[in-house]
C-alpha cells in the first residue's frame, strides 16, 4: 500500500489525505516530524517537506499537487473534471488554497524560527495582506459544493481548517459565507472530517 509521510497539522497533508479518502484510495499514514529531518523523509524528498507519497515500487511523489494529480489518475478522474475548462477552474482553486497556506505557513515559520526581537513585522503584514485578499475573493464567491467535488474544494476546506488551527479568531471576521461554506462541506462530506488539520 502507498505510504503517506505527513503531519496532522500540515494543510497540504490534509488535502492529500482528504483527496485519498474521497477517491477511495487506501494509503498507509506515517507521521513524521520535519524538524527532525528523518532519513525516511529526506531520502524521499531532498527538500525535507511533507507530504510525500511513497509508492509500492519505491518511487516517491511530492509535492502535494503532484500527489493529487497522481491520485486523480489512479482513481480514473475521481478528483478532477475531464472537461478542460472545469479542470482548469479546479486546478486554479487548488493553487489558490495552497497559496493561502504558503502565506500562512511563512508567517508561522517567521514567528517560530526567529528570536522574538528579530521577527519582521512588515513581512508578516505582507503575507497577511495576501491571505486577506484571497479570502475576500473566495468569501464574495464561495465555490459550489455539488455531490462531486474536486481537489479545489478539498484544498480550500483543508486551508480553512489550517487557518482555524493557527489563526483562530483572526480570519473569520467578515467571512461568514466562507464559514458557512466550511460547515456545509463538513455536513456533506463527514467522512473527510478526520483529515482536517488539527
Ligand atoms: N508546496 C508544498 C509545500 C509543502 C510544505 O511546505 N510543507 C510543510 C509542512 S505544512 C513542511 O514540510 N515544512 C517543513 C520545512 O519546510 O522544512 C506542497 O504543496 O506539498
Amino acid at each position: 500500500m502507498p505510504k503517506l509521510l505527513y503531519a496532522s497539522t500540515s494543510p497540504y497533508s490534509s488535502k492529500v489525505r482528504m483527496a485519498a479518502l474521497y477517491a477511495g484510495i487506501a494509503i498507509d499514514l506515517v507521521p513524521v516530524k520535519t524538524e527532525d529531518k528523518p532519513a525516511e523523509l529526506t531520502g524521499a524528498n531532498p527538500l525535507g517537506k511533507i507530504p510525500v507519497l511513497v509508492l509500492d515500487d519505491g518511487r516517491s511523489i511530492h509535492d502535494s499537487r503532484a500527489i493529487t494529480q497522481h491520485l486523480n489518475r489512479v482513481s480514473k478522474n475521481a478528483l478532477l473534471p475531464r472537461n478542460p475548462d472545469k479542470r482548469l477552474d479546479a486546478e486554479v482553486l487548488e493553487a489558490l488554497a495552497d497559496g493561502i497556506c504558503d502565506c500562512a505557513l511563512s508567517m508561522v515559520y517567521e514567528r517560530r524560527t526567529r528570536p522574538e526581537d528579530m521577527v519582521y513585522q512588515p513581512w508578516l503584514d505582507r503575507q497577511w495582506a495576501k491571505i486577506t485578499a484571497a479570502l475576500d475573493l473566495l468569501n464574495a464567491n464561495p465555490p459550489k459544493l455539488p455531490k462531486k467535488i474536486t481537489t479545489g474544494q478539498i484544498a480550500l476546506r483543508a486551508c480553512l481548517g489550517y487557518l482555524s488551527l493557527r489563526f483562530a479568531g483572526k480570519w473569520e471576521k467578515g467571512r461568514s459565507r466562507l464559514i458557512r461554506w466550511a460547515a456545509r462541506f463538513d455536513e456533506k462530506f463527514p467522512e473527510l472530517k478526520p483529515a482536517i488539520p488539527g
